[in-house]
């Protein structure tokens, strides 16, 4: 009747951005992430018959306001009439902020009510479940490279290579903490109807996907940043020209970039990445990582710090 699983957030180097259907949450286009390792979601749930609804923690501070996402998920896991639970989550990194708190928290969540629900599921199940809650949290069910892919009218996940066959770095550098203005949702739905370039990302996301796996596949360092950083452009240029327009930069998000850059033109091995949020997300080579967090903590605006390695996929965490 209880289950606790632990998972990482996952960046996107090569993003989802778009539904192709809004009620079955399914992504217009496939993606591929990283799962990080330092930051994680842990999730308790715990079904009990004599609890009349849902209650949920978060970081042991009562919360209303994500409750209603989590019940669905719940009930699409252990079907709608199951006993009322009693969730649990601790989160170690700021929550809505461009962190995909969202997707380590789902993975956890249907892991944990899988576990609770006394269902075995297969990977491809949990990323169905996971994926109806938050299109990004079906990659953190696994670890490394992950590739997410439209299968018919559902989706798939797969490893394109374990975290330690190629042990990335990530600089987080958080530029604002609290929520953002426009949820991913929201904003995506924005993009679809209103952008001039919504139908030429979806016709070329297909291409940058072919180019990122080979890349990951040949473990070509420059090509994947190339392609990465073009395609996170592409998809804030898409935000940028919508109606209304959508912009989660901030000043220090666009220094953190030329951070970068200036780091590149040393021959440092980084790139950027940003997703719904003002946080800069560098990916780097192990050996440059203390290089790209000195230069990134000395950049102005830049209020926090985070490094981390590449993680493995979500969990069961088994108590004694
Ligand atoms: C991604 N993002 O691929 C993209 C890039 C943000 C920017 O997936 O609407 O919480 O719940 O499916 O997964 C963040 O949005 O969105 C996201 P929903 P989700 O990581």
């Amino acid at each position: 009747m209880q289950g606790t699983a632990i998972a990482q957030p996952n960046i996107a180097l090569i993003k989802y951005w778009g539904k192709r259907d809004i009620e079955r949450n399914l992504p217009a286009v496939g993606s591929i992430s990283i799962t990080l390792h330092e930051l994680n979601t842990r999730m308790h749930v715990k079904f009990d018959d004599a609890l009349a609804a849902d209650v949920l923690s978060v970081n042991d501070v009562p919360d209303t306001k994500m409750l209603p996402r989590l019940t669905t998920c719940l009930d699409r896991v252990a079907g709608p009439d199951r006993p009322r639970a009693r969730i649990a989550s601790t989160c170690n990194f700021p929550i809505a902020a461009g962190l995909a708190s969202s997707a380590s928290s789902f993975a956890a969540l249907t892991v944990a009510a899988a576990e609770a629900a006394g269902k075995a599921l297969k990977v491809d199940e949990l990323a169905s479940l996971a994926g109806r809650a938050s299109g990004s949290a079906a990659r953190s069910l696994l670890g490394g490279f992950v590739e997410l892919v439209n299968v018919g009218d559902d989706i798939a996940c797969h490893t394109l290579c374990d975290a330690d066959a190629w042990p990335l770095s990530v600089v987080v550098a958080i530029t604002a903490s609290g929520p953002k203005a426009v949820g991913s949702t929201e904003a995506m739905e924005i993009s679809r109807k209103t952008s001039p370039f919504y139908a030429s990302w979806i016709e070329q996301q297909e291409q940058d996907l072919d180019t990122a796996r080979a890349a990951i596949a040949t473990r070509d360092f420059a090509t994947l940043a190339v392609i990465a950083e073009y395609n996170c452009l592409k998809m804030h240029s898409i935000m940028w020209a919508s109606r209304p327009p959508m912009v989660y930069w901030n000043a220090a998000t666009m220094r953190c970039l030329q951070t970068v850059r200036k780091l590149q033109g040393q021959g440092v091995g980084v790139f950027f990445t940003i997703d719904a949020g003002p946080q800069v997300k560098a990916v780097c080579l192990p050996e440059h990582a203390t290089t790209v967090e000195a230069a990134l903590r000395a950049t102005d605006g830049v209020v926090d710090i985070m490094m981390t390695g590449l993680g493995e996929g979500a969990r069961l965490e088994h108590c004694e």
